[in-house]
């Protein structure tokens, strides 16, 4: 069966379903392809925090109302250092910034219940999604649904397939630079329903490894602690993440900790990875297509939503003025955004994560750095600003 829309949208993370929110508010239409089932995107369990550019994009696609009830502002984090804890009072430093503790999980259920409420066409389980034409005038994408072939014309695709979906590989590889590092640990995160340790985030840097304290409401917790790459969960019973955890955040911390039974429990590595350029043709990257970072900033979820904003105003230009300028400067002006926010994670995560080849002398960098940021408010201002977000420029 042939289908027709304005764009074609590859993906149903938060940048494919903001994406075509975004562009239904304006009268745009796009259709969005999802591999997975409706259930399986649901209850992926990701990020947590939203920067205000990202609260401020999702109500402008109306879909902020439970966001706005059930959000958590954070005005602040802390961080450890050998288990003594120091403040960064973000909106103090930022001129009245803060972030917004609300999980990936219920941002991406928030937008389904848009669309589907909308009857707006959004095809989970597409198998063998692929991009034809992207050279030339006739663009479309073909898939499979219940074992029917199925053609989709467009007038744009985004490419908002996460790191391993098919839009970037089907940019031809002599027109890609990709800039690639690989950290040689990962993070083992576990949920659990119990009250989080403090109302605001820790982020430790302990001689033994890097642990965070994070949470998703006020009765259900988020940990994360770095371990090796090669490590297996089997190993890591929840009383071994619980005992881990309390050595590395302090006692302080750990004094307020409460043990529970895990809901969730997966082991992710850490990468920055960038892709350039965002924009093949009428091919549009957005997200973990285009980029990766580490999860140290809680940046991923954001910069997803950076690229979306900068693509949705670039094609609503286009059909509203005939204007291809958006389009045109989409790559450059997302990835200047994307740079940045790589430099912040790839310098956080160095910042606090132990590596197999540190020496004494690495080490004490770490804490002379992390002792200087106590110390200095303008350190401090550097870390805030960058933490609430950089603007769009
Ligand atoms: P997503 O969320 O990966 O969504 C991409 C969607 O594309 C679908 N897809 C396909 N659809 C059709 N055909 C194909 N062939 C397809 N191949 C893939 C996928 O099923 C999926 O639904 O990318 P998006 O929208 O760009 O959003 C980005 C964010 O999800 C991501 O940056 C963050 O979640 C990164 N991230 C984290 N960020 C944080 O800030 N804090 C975290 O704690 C955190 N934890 C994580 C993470 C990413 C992870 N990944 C990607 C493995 C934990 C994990 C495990
Ligand atoms: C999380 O709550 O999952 C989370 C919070 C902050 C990060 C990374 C992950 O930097």
């Amino acid at each position: 069966m042939a289908q027709r829309t304005q764009v074609a949208i590859i993906g149903a993370g938060p940048a494919g379903l903001l994406l075509s929110q975004l562009l239904h508010v304006a009268g745009v239409d796009s259709i969005v392809l999802e591999r997975r089932d409706q259930a399986y995107v649901e209850s992926r369990i990701r990020a947590g925090v939203l920067e205000q550019g990202t609260v401020d994009l999702l109500e402008r696609a109306g879909v902020a109302d439970r966001l706005h009830a059930e959000g958590l502002p954070h005005n602040g984090f802390r961080l450890a250092l050998d288990g003594e804890l120091f403040r960064i009072d973000m909106r103090e430093l930022t001129g009245g910034k803060s972030v917004t503790v609300y999980g990936q999980t219920e941002v991406t259920r928030d937008l389904i219940a848009a669309h589907q409420s909308r009857n707006a066409p959004l095809v989970f389980e597409a198998e063998d999604v692929s991009l034809h034409g992207l050279d030339g005038d006739a663009l479309f994408v073909t898939y499979r649904r219940d074992g029917a072939e199925q053609r989709l014309d467009c007038d744009y695709v985004a490419g908002c397939d996460g790191f391993h979906g098919p839009s970037r590989a089907a940019i031809p590889a002599e027109v890609l630079r990709v800039y690639e590092r690989e950290y040689p640990f990962g993070w083992l995160g576990i949920l659990a329903d119990v009250p989080p340790c403090d109302h605001e985030l820790i982020y430790s840097n302990h001689a033994r490894g890097f642990a965070l304290a994070s949470m998703r409401s006020p009765t259900r917790s988020r940990y994360y602690v770095q371990v090796p790459l090669d490590e297996k969960l089997a190993d890591w019973p929840d009383e071994r993440i619980w005992d881990e955890l309390a050595i590395r955040l302090g006692e302080e911390a750990a004094s307020r900790m409460t043990r529970g039974p895990s809901i969730e429990k997966s082991i992710a590595p850490l990468r920055s990875f960038v892709a350039e350029p965002m924009r093949h043709g009428r091919l549009f990257l957005a997200g973990d297509a285009a980029h990766i970072v580490p999860p140290t900033g809680a940046k991923g979820l954001n910069l997803a939503a950076s690229d979306v904003a900068i693509l949705a105003e670039a094609l609503i230009r286009r059909y509203a003025h005939n204007s291809h300028e958006g389009l045109e400067g989409y790559s450059a002006r997302a990835l200047a955004r994307v740079w940045k926010a790589e430099r912040f994670s790839w310098w956080f995560t160095g910042l606090t994560h132990r590596f197999p080849d540190m020496d004494p002398f690495a080490r004490r960098m770490q804490v002379a750095e992390l002792s200087y940021i106590r110390d200095s408010a303008a350190a401090q201002r550097v870390v805030a600003e960058n933490y609430v977000g950089l603007p769009l420029h």
